[in-house]
């Protein structure tokens, strides 16, 4: 039997492009299409295979257009439907895709849909949303969970004296997917965006389409205003139904090989061993959230240390859990995530640029699609904002609202959105040395990082030991050594506390990964390095100060070795049983 041929996506980079941030072309501060349209350079000097691009339909903006008023069309912020189909055309021409957001767990309150259902308990659009009667004679919410960004997840309508359920902000109410009008709906749009070309869709929150019967209440965990309803909207009963049944409606048949991403909150291997199961026609791969919740506490606002040894078993748990069946998505940051080398490397002056390579190293060599956040292939790092009002996110402030309501210092709670504030990642694009990062020729709807100055893609691209020429390095690497793709991956040093190695096999070749994940040097014993195979091997890539003794890893040094796979290779024998790291 000849193997089926892998999916054109097996072998791509995606780049993450969050519009309102990457350039702006009309000098109102704001990114838009025509700034998209005047960078594809950028993005073709990478290398990168396809655009994903966060939402730029009509919004309110009320959390910068993952809340959607028209999805038939372009909000005037950001352009217009022309500009959308001629940035199509032009990824086209130069052998790019575009993947576009499809946000449909919620749609704005200002949507149509939205505003009808509310008009009365008779309307027919009424069950397109979650609607109940409040508790109390309607003086309470009908359960207890709280929103994504702070407050209940129910708000009580005025018109009708009932309560909507919204999961994040009070300006998205989420839609009612166990209505067949509801989904067939949101097919219809879905197939009107296939017919206009684009080629995917990463999809918003949707595991938490299909909610539990009944909505009961959730956990309240100590010193917490709200309960966890998350055990009752995500994954729910109907997920995999309303997945399989979009796949077969809208995207078998296509001409177009579409490739889908579900974005999953709280999703565990085992679930995505069924949802990217290729049989099973749900989604290509999902981004799961395990690792980018490591460094968390009780939740994001309470930070706690990163362990390495975490970190790794964790991808290495998706790696042994998606072997055989379905595919990862591979990402450090996007538009909801602090900066990678702010957060899992080192940004201060000295490590900055050998810290933000070893991380997009090891993470690029994993099997799986690597997505690139706009600014990560330039090391961008965390903003620094002086006080609340240098603040936009919803998400922070209403945080901050709620936290000092609840009797907390001011400062301490500010001094908690510096490292995780999803603002960090929304900083705009940083592509001269020159006023406002040469984002806008107007005021930034949110401060440029005075970092600017040095990290820049002008710079970046003129320098060819930069994090972009590194990135493009590893981009070209994916495209051209099919071990990158296809090799089995097996974890070696599980236990080491600074360096991350790994090996890629297939029956004719072998690349051996190996990063110094820290700001101290490492030198390797006599065991280790025999773990490693003595470090032998042609290298492919390498990064960092290269010391000429093998055993010796420089601060954040990454080498990448090949090697011709040996039957008897002992790491890739102790590599098959790490299993009962993550397991
Ligand atoms: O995010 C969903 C999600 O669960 C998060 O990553 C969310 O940002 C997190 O709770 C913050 O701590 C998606 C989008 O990526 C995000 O930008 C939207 O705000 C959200 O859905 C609602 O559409």
């Amino acid at each position: 039997m000849t193997p089926p041929t892998p999916p054109w996506w097996s072998t791509a980079v995606v780049y993450q492009v969050y519009p309102r941030s990457f350039a702006d072309s009309d000098g109102d501060g704001i990114g838009d299409l025509r700034g998209v349209l005047s960078h594809l350079d950028h993005l073709a000097a990478l290398g990168v295979d396809v655009v994903w691009l966060s939402p730029i339909y009509r919004s309110p903006q009320d959390d910068n257009g993952y809340d959607i008023s028209d999805y038939r069309d372009v909000d005037p912020v950001f352009g217009t439907l022309a500009d959308l189909d001629e940035l199509l055309a032009t990824l086209h021409a130069r052998g790019m895709r575009l993947v576009m957001d499809l946000v449909v767990n919620h749609t704005s309150d200002e949507h149509p849909w939205f505003v009808e259902s509310r008009s009365s308990t008779t309307n027919p659009k009424r069950d397109w949303y979650v609607w109940r009667g409040g508790r109390d004679g309607g003086e309470r919410p009908p359960n207890n969970w709280g929103a994504a960004f702070s407050g209940p997840a129910w708000d009580r309508d005025t018109t009708t004296g009932q309560w909507y359920l919204h999961l994040f902000s009070p300006k998205q109410p989420d839609l009612n997917w166990e209505n067949p009008e509801v989904r067939a709906a949101v097919h219809e749009m879905v197939a009107w965006w296939l017919d206009r070309g684009v080629d995917g869709f990463r999809m918003d929150v949707v595991n938490f389409v299909s909610k539990v019967d009944g909505l009961p209440d959730g956990v309240v965990a100590p010193g917490a205003l709200f309960g966890d309803g998350a055990p009752h909207f995500q994954n729910g009963p109907r997920l995999h139904e309303f997945l399989h049944e979009l796949h077969e409606r809208v995207f078998a048949g296509r001409p177009q090989a579409v490739l889908t991403v579900g974005e999953m909150p709280g999703v565990t291997v085992e679930q995505a061993r069924l949802l990217t199961d290729p049989a099973r026609a749900e989604v290509d791969m999902v981004f799961q959230f395990e690792h980018v919740g490591l460094d968390h506490g009780r939740d994001k606002w309470d930070p706690r240390p990163l362990e390495l040894r975490e970190l790794k078993a964790n991808l290495a748990r998706w790696q042994t859990g998606l072997a055989d069946v379905g595919w990862n998505s591979l990402y450090w940051s996007n538009h909801d995530q602090p900066r990678a080398v702010s957060r899992f490397g080192d940004d201060s002056p000295a490590h900055r640029v050998a810290s933000a390579m070893a991380l997009g190293t090891v993470l690029h060599l994993h099997r799986g699609t690597p997505y690139v956040y706009q600014g990560e292939e330039l090391g961008m790092t965390n903003a620094v904002f002086a006080s609340l009002a240098e603040h936009r996110d919803l998400e922070s402030l209403n945080h901050h609202r709620e936290a000092v309501g609840a009797g907390a210092d001011p400062d301490v709670v500010l001094a908690a959105l510096a490292p995780a504030s999803r603002d960090n990642a929304r900083t705009p694009v940083q592509w001269t040395p020159g006023t406002s990062a040469g984002f806008s020729t107007g005021a930034p709807w949110i401060g440029v990082h005075p970092n600017h100055v040095d990290v820049n893609a002008e710079a970046a691209r003129a320098d060819p030991g930069s994090v972009f020429h590194h990135y493009r390095r590893l981009v070209e690497l994916r495209h051209t050594d099919p071990v990158v793709t296809d090799g089995v991956f097996a974890l070696l040093l599980a236990e080491h506390e600074q360096v991350w190695a790994f090996t890629r096999t297939t029956p004719t070749a072998q690349l051996l990964v190996v990063a110094n994940v820290s700001s101290a040097p490492v030198t390797l014993d006599g065991a280790e390095l025999a773990e490693l195979g003595g470090l032998g091997g042609e290298v492919v890539l390498s990064s960092g100060p290269a010391g000429d003794r093998p055993a010796q890893l420089g601060a954040w040094e990454a080498r990448v070795l090949r090697r011709r796979a040996a039957a008897r290779d002992p790491s890739s024998t102790r590599g098959r049983s790490t299993t009962r790291l993550g397991r």
